[in-house]
């Protein structure tokens, strides 16, 4: 018996500053018919969704930075969505800029949700690795201030046991855009078993720091993304906000990756598109069980400074 879970990969095209959530949920939707036409159990949209992505700007007054967050979710202009995927059957991951009361305070997360057949939220994860700078840096040819906008997540990496097909309860957790470069988030969740990882991200081509990595934007993506799913044993689907965005390139390149390593779906344009991939949850085994058998091979005892150093220290 397979446990099959069919998974759409929604790659959304680019969001204009302009554009209203209520015109990117009918994007979304739309996009929830094409995956229930194909049987999809389960779709994946990008990370910070429902907007353009904002930390390409400065912001002075906060209001104005504000104004890309949601204060609850489903919120008015979110609730269209959850209601047609609950209709639809259909679970869906949703990333979108958090802003919550807690502790006394006004606290900003980039935050992706898990929400199963029913319409439910079984699930939150808050970006941990937030990249780029926290002061307006002008020589670049855009910002990236998530360091300013973002606290880091304070969540860790969960995995949920949420039931993703008709009759297939699997072990799904969740990551945002630059965590799926960081080994360590793809450990973390497969030593509590996880056999699918979800990752919505916005990923410019242009790298202002290092502008020699950006003709391998691609395949520095894929790289990623297939060594967590192989070392791990785990289904890997990581999806795009893609495309020109305020005169920014970002790439597409949205997969699905097999526990195998092996890319098995892809998007190919840039633009809002779906791929689709079978996923048997059981396809997991063969690793987990042999070549990355953690409580067999694993040697923790040996990894101590991952947990104990931040920055390399070269011998003396
Ligand atoms: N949204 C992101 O986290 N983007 C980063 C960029 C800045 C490198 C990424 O890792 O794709």
């Amino acid at each position: 018996m397979s446990r099959v879970v069919t998974v759409g990969a929604a790659q959304l095209g680019p969001i204009a500053r302009a554009e209203t959530r209520t015109q990117v949920v009918a994007r979304m939707v739309a996009m929830l018919h094409e995956a229930k036409r194909h049987g999809v159990d389960l779709v994946v949209f990008p990370e910070l969704a429902l907007t353009t992505f904002f930390p390409r700007w400065y912001f002075e007054r906060q209001e104005e930075v504000d104004a890309f967050f949601e204060r609850e979710m489903p919120g008015p202009e979110t609730k269209p969505l959850f209601e047609e995927a609950r209709t639809l059957g259909i679970g869906f991951y949703l990333g979108y800029a958090e802003l919550a009361h807690e502790d006394g305070r006004v606290r900003r997360f980039n935050t992706a949700v898990l929400v199963d057949r029913r319409g439910g939220i079984v699930g939150k994860y808050r970006k941990i690795h937030l990249p780029g700078h926290a002061e307006h840096e002008p020589w670049r040819a855009f910002q990236h201030l998530e360091k300013r906008y973002f606290e880091r997540g304070d969540l860790g990496w969960p995995v949920f046991r949420v039931e993703l097909a008709a009759g297939v309860t699997g072990l799904v957790g969740m990551a945002i855009c630059n965590d799926r470069r960081w080994p360590e988030t793809y450990r973390v969740m497969g030593l509590q078993g996880v056999e699918m990882i979800l990752i919505g991200y916005n990923t410019p081509v242009h790298n202002p720091p290092a502008p020699d990595h950006d003709a391998l934007s691609h395949f520095h993506n894929e790289l990623v993304m297939q060594a967590g799913a192989y070392q791990n044993g785990t289904w890997v689907v990581g999806v795009a906000k893609a495309g020109r965005e305020e005169g920014v390139e970002q790439i597409g390149n949205s997969i699905v990756a097999a526990p195998s390593g092996e890319i098995v779906a892809a998007c190919t344009t840039t633009g809002d598109e779906l791929a689709i991939a079978r996923c048997d949850l059981d396809r997991t085994l063969s690793y987990k069980n042999t070549t990355f058998n953690f409580a067999r091979h694993r040697e923790p005892e040996m990894y101590g400074m991952i947990v104990e150093r931040k920055g390399a220290i070269p011998p003396p």
